[in-house]
């Protein structure tokens, strides 16, 4: 069997992949992260410039080959043009870009670095699989370097739609670059589509069916959209509920309901708007007021861009606001942390939580919602609102779905949510956690890999 070597931006420490705390790229992986897999990308480490080779460790039977960035090319490469620019046009929300020819320069730079350093790695069989906005231009590096393997993208974010790509300056090239995979893969077919029209306006490419032909190559266009482990998250909650940590939360709510928010510390969450919403809702609706406790867990992120620090300020001045004008002498409303929770406490909660609110203003899949599903109590289960703007949302069409834009809609969800009768709550549960159980973290990498070998 062709082995599996998974590229992406970063490259988490192998002793942290099987730890409770283990997140993102590393939990939807899991099934393609055998013995024998070679997983390459970045340290995580800067050093006075970028490496020219890679340094390799094996681990469980898995190569785990990384670089360091200079710090200049973090700068530039990470701080700027991927999170700076292609992040917030990729979410379309093109407010909050900045565009800075040398920081695309130095993008192109690195993810030629990224190909010098993975070519001697390479074995002719090997299926390249790449991930994410941060890596758009590896392979065409790989290309120009004879690499003729089938090589394999998987976007994690949304592809925004064709006029709002076309705001990039490179938007061109960058198309140009994506077109030297053989398999493009995307959280779902609105993303798709919108890529299918970027190539169309901008490349003037018919795509049928999904297959671009570029330059004598077929590439296919697909929709894998990722999953968590439902039945090991269901067991993670089961466990960490009989804690003691956990009875310690359920007795501070006093018999109150709990809503829960978990998210990073970014902008695409939503989580001033959130805010609002729950404000109005304390508002609008005071027979609830002193029935709910909304703890809001923030992971920060990217913290050395500016819009991520005034962000924190923002929502440090909300909680206050919030909590000045409604707490009483037995209440605090909103409890806001922020921090990075261990993820068997993260589960724990979920199910303790009569809501999960899950509002991003844009969000490729987002897999809180599918994490919040699985924990459930099925005897018992809470209520799922989830914004219409989240790749999670085509497919869990069961949950309570809002604007996330519109404060009052939210503010209206919650209230929903709080007085919705056990028998609805369960039918909307069953359905969804059939879905989770379906559209699983080890069906993408199945389906992905399957297209890649194909
Ligand atoms: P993210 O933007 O990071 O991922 P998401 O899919 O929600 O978003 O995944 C976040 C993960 O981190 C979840 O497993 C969550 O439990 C965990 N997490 C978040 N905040 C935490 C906290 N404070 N403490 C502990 N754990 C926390 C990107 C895309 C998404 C896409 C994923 C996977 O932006 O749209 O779903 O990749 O493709």
């Amino acid at each position: 069997m062709a082995r599996l070597v998974i590229v992406s931006n970063r490259v988490p420490d192998p002793a942290e992949t099987s730890g409770p705390r283990a997140g993102g790229l590393a939990v939807g992986l899991a099934e393609a992260l055998t013995s024998g897999t070679l997983w390459f990308g970045w340290s995580g480490k800067t050093a006075e410039t970028t490496s020219m080779t890679a340094n390799s460790v094996v681990h469980n039977g898995l190569t785990y080959a990384t670089i360091d960035l200079g710090e200049a090319d973090y700068k530039a490469y990470y701080l700027g043009f991927s999170n700076g620019t292609l992040w917030p046009i990729f979410h379309m929300m093109p407010g909050h870009a900045v565009f800075d020819r040398g920081d695309y320069v130095v993008y192109r730079e690195v993810n030629q670095a990224f190909a010098n350093a993975l070519l001697p790695l390479l074995e002719p069989d090997d299926l390249i699989w790449i991930h994410d906005y941060q890596l758009l231009g590896v392979a065409a590096a790989l290309r120009a370097a004879g690499v003729s393997n089938r090589i394999g993208f998987f976007l994690h974010i949304p592809f925004p739609a064709p006029a709002l790509f076309e705001v990039l300056p490179p938007a061109k090239a960058l198309l140009e670059a994506m077109l030297a995979h053989d398999i493009i893969g995307f959280q779902t077919s609105y993303d798709r589509a919108h890529f299918l029209g970027a190539l169309s306006s901008i490349l003037g490419l018919p795509a049928n069916d999904g297959v671009v032909t570029y330059r004598n190559r077929q590439v296919s266009c697909v929709v894998t959209p990722i999953g968590i482990d439902a039945d090991s998250f269901a067991q993670m909650a089961t466990n960490i509920a009989r804690r003691i940590d956990a009875r310690r939360m359920i007795e501070s709510l006093a018999g109150r309901a709990l809503m829960i928010g978990v998210d990073r510390l970014d902008y695409t969450k939503g989580l001033p708007e959130r805010f609002d919403a729950y404000r109005r809702f304390l508002q609008h609706y005071p027979e609830h007021r002193r029935q709910v406790s909304f703890l809001q867990i923030a992971a920060p992120s990217r913290e050395e861009v500016e819009r991520y620090r005034t962000l924190r300020e923002e929502l440090n001045h909300k909680t206050g606001s919030i909590n000045g004008a409604y707490s009483d002498f037995d209440w605090v409303p909103l409890r806001y942390m922020t921090r990075t929770a261990p993820r068997s406490m993260v589960a724990g909660l979920y199910r303790i939580a009569r809501i999960g609110l899950v509002t991003p203003l844009r969000d490729g899949m987002n897999l809180v919602a599918k994490e919040y599903i699985a924990a459930q109590n099925p005897a018992d289960p809470g209520v799922l609102i989830l914004s219409r703007f989240a790749g999670a949302a085509s497919g869990m069409p069961e949950a309570l779905l809002v604007n996330p834009f519109d404060v009052d809609g939210v503010a209206e969800a919650i209230s929903l949510a709080l007085t919705m009768p056990l028998d609805e709550r369960q039918a909307r549960y069953t359905a969804l956690m059939a879905r989770v159980r379906e559209v699983s973290a080890a069906a993408y990498c199945r389906e992905f890999t399957g297209w890649l070998a194909a």
